[in-house]
């Protein structure tokens, strides 16, 4: 056989370790140069390839190293030496080796792009699950009809042309920048302030939702021209309102301050965020009607939906002016959001209370959610009674006197009311007395003052030919409740005022006599002025204004009282969110043209917030 040019070899490396191809080694003939050189290339080559596999990808080298060194010290199978053809025995070996090691860096390579692979995988899975989130999160956001926005009638206004009326509406602005400026620099995103403390104040009503007095001011700075502070407010609101928290609030306490505020800057900027939080609030609201009747439970805890009752109302009962108090801002969830289900709700209440017996034709205070009955009759035009007729004659009014059924309960409500609980005193004021078992307690809270203003809204629409009857009545309840600020030193009524053992609407109780910076008094005297134009409600209503600023403004804010008798009242320390809302909103109004919020197209929800009627600024397309 003659010598062939290319002679076998194998590295000496494997000799070294193979006995049995070191034995095949020993004989044969030695190498010729040539065939040296040939073996020393190939040899150096694979050396630079193993090399370069280790260098070019540094970062695998742990796992290269395995694989790489499995791969040589794995026998390759069917790799014994052929005793008949060393030549191509040799050559099959090196390109099993090459194979191999080829088949190496391609695992190496394989397992190195799968690493990135892994992580672009768990990367794309982090992702997935992200975009689920924001969806099962945008699922939980309302997804909103389009609106084309038109701003309703009379959503600004001018100056007053009378100078005198420009002065004092301007002053009523001030009070409204010191009460706003003091809680931004002291309290800004709490609930409200403490003007002495010059700290937060936190009310338990709100749960752990934050910022009442920012949602509850938003519509007063916008009428009022406070261009910047209602960006301020907005942009707060855009960042930090949040109703995705675990605790309990009260549903009518949210619904009035949040809801209806959310809902009025809406109607009066256009800006969309206050359409979608209002309705993803009322979203949260909704589990408050899982109960037997539909009747709402007064607390809800808004994130796990667990309802109850107050503890201490009438055997677990629910609150006649609280569920009664939905409805205005219910309705223009539906029409904002397109969903029937708010509307809905309202009407079961409706239908409930009209499925019962009423005794005397009046509505008691407390309704039982699980039976369906009510509970003790007590009955109340002021607290836990007074907004449930408010909002039926609202509900007729908003509905542009469509919603025949609200008008009809209202007017029997009221005539109810004029038979079983409004009397004369003896210095001849009328009030609205509580009603208890058939028994008549002679005191009026200063939440029955509200009446006033209610009975004249409700005027125009009186039947058999009572709008004067109901005028009258209205002017008679105003000029009570003057009354009992006129007859304190302070100039401002107290919480509850008497008809009995010889008084005439004076508090004779001594935690009765506290003023609260409460609106209703100055409410109605804002109805009788836009109704009437009789000046002495102008004059009342700035008579208060004067007052407010002798005892209830300090040097941080504005604050209550504890006794409207005193002379140098001591203060209670807490600038309520409605004094924003309400008193200085409707002492506003009152020094403003009457087409600011014109009562024609606008109704003021329980917290002074305005709503347009529905049908007359119709926004969903
Ligand atoms: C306000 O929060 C509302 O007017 C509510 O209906 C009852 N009263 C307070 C202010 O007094």
């Amino acid at each position: 056989m003659p010598p062939t040019t290319l002679l076998p070899f194998t590295t000496p490396s494997t000799s070294r370790k193979s006995g049995t191809n070191s034995s095949v080694l020993i004989n044969r003939p030695a190498f010729r140069l040539t065939e040296k050189f040939l073996l020393l290339l190939v040899f150096s080559g694979f050396i630079t390839l193993c090399f370069g596999a280790i260098f070019f990808l540094p970062d695998s080298s742990k796992l290269l190293s395995g694989v790489f060194f499995h791969s040589q010290h794995t026998p390759v199978a069917g790799s014994g030496p052929k005793q008949d053809g060393g030549r191509e025995l040799e050559g099959d070996k090196l390109s099993k080796i090459r194979e191999d090691h080829e088949k190496a860096l391609r695992e190496a390579k394989d397992t190195l792009q799968k690493l990135p692979e892994q992580i672009k995988q768990d990367i794309r899975e982090e992702k997935q699950k992200v975009v689920q989130n924001s969806a099962s999160k945008k699922e939980a956001a309302p997804r909103l009809p389009n609106v084309v926005f038109r701003k309703p009638v009379g959503a600004t206004g001018r100056e007053p042309s009378d100078p005198k009326t420009r002065e004092r509406q301007a002053k009523i602005k001030e009070m409204m920048k010191h009460a706003w400026e003091n809680y931004k620099h002291h309290a800004w995103g709490s609930n409200e302030l403490k003007p002495l403390s010059k700290q937060q104040h936190s009310s338990s009503l709100f749960g752990n939702i934050q910022g009442a007095t920012i949602v509850d001011a938003l519509d007063t700075l916008y009428i009022m021209g406070m261009h910047d502070e209602f960006k301020e407010a907005k942009e707060w609101v855009e960042k930090n309102l949040d109703f995705n928290v675990h605790a309990e609030v009260s549903v009518f306490e949210v619904n009035i301050r949040f809801v209806g505020g959310l809902l009025s800057a809406y109607y009066l900027s256009g800006e969309e965020i206050f359409r979608t939080k209002a309705v993803d609030l009322g979203e949260k609201l909704l589990p408050a009607f899982n109960t037997p009747t539909g009747i709402p439970w007064a607390l809800l805890n808004i994130k796990s939906g667990i309802g109850r009752n107050w503890p201490w109302a009438s055997g677990g009962s629910s609150i006649l002016a609280e569920f009664g108090t939905l409805h205005l801002e219910f309705m223009h969830l539906s029409q904002l959001s397109g969903k029937p289900v708010f509307a809905e709700k309202m009407m079961n209440i409706r239908k409930v209370l009209n499925r019962l017996d009423k005794p005397q034709g009046l509505y008691p205070n407390y309704l039982n959610p699980n039976s369906g009955q009510w509970g003790q009759h007590h009955v109340s035009v002021g607290g836990l009674g007074d907004s449930f007729y408010e909002y039926l004659l609202k509900a007729w009014l908003m509905s542009d006197k469509t919603d025949e059924e609200a008008r009809k309960m209202y007017y029997d409500a009221v005539q109810a009311i004029e038979t079983h609980l409004i009397r004369k005193s003896n210095g001849g004021f009328k009030y609205i007395a509580e009603w208890k078992g058939g028994l008549l307690e002679h005191k009026m809270g200063h939440l029955t003052c509200f009446a006033g203003g209610m009975f004249a809204l409700g005027a125009d629409g009186a039947p058999d030919d009572k709008s004067g009857h109901h005028m009258e009545l209205a002017a008679e309840i105003a000029r009570t409740c003057h009354e009992s600020y006129d007859r304190t030193a302070t100039k401002l009524g107290p919480e509850a005022f008497r008809f009995d053992g010889g008084v005439e609407a004076i508090a004779t109780r001594q935690n009765e006599k506290y003023y609260i910076l409460r609106p209703e008094v100055i409410e109605t005297h804002m109805y009788m002025w836009r109704l009437t134009h009789d000046p002495k409600y102008r004059e009342w209503g700035w008579e208060a204004v004067q007052a407010l600023e002798k005892n209830c403004r300090v040097a941080a804010g504005y604050s209550g009282i504890r006794d409207v008798y005193s002379s140098q009242p001591t203060h209670d320390d807490v600038q309520q969110s409605f004094f924003l809302a309400e008193t200085l909103k409707y002492l506003y109004l009152m020094f403003s043209d009457d087409d600011l919020l014109s009562l024609d197209h606008w109704i003021f929800n329980s917290e002074a917030h305005p709503l347009p009627i529905i049908g007359k600024n119709d926004q969903i397309q």
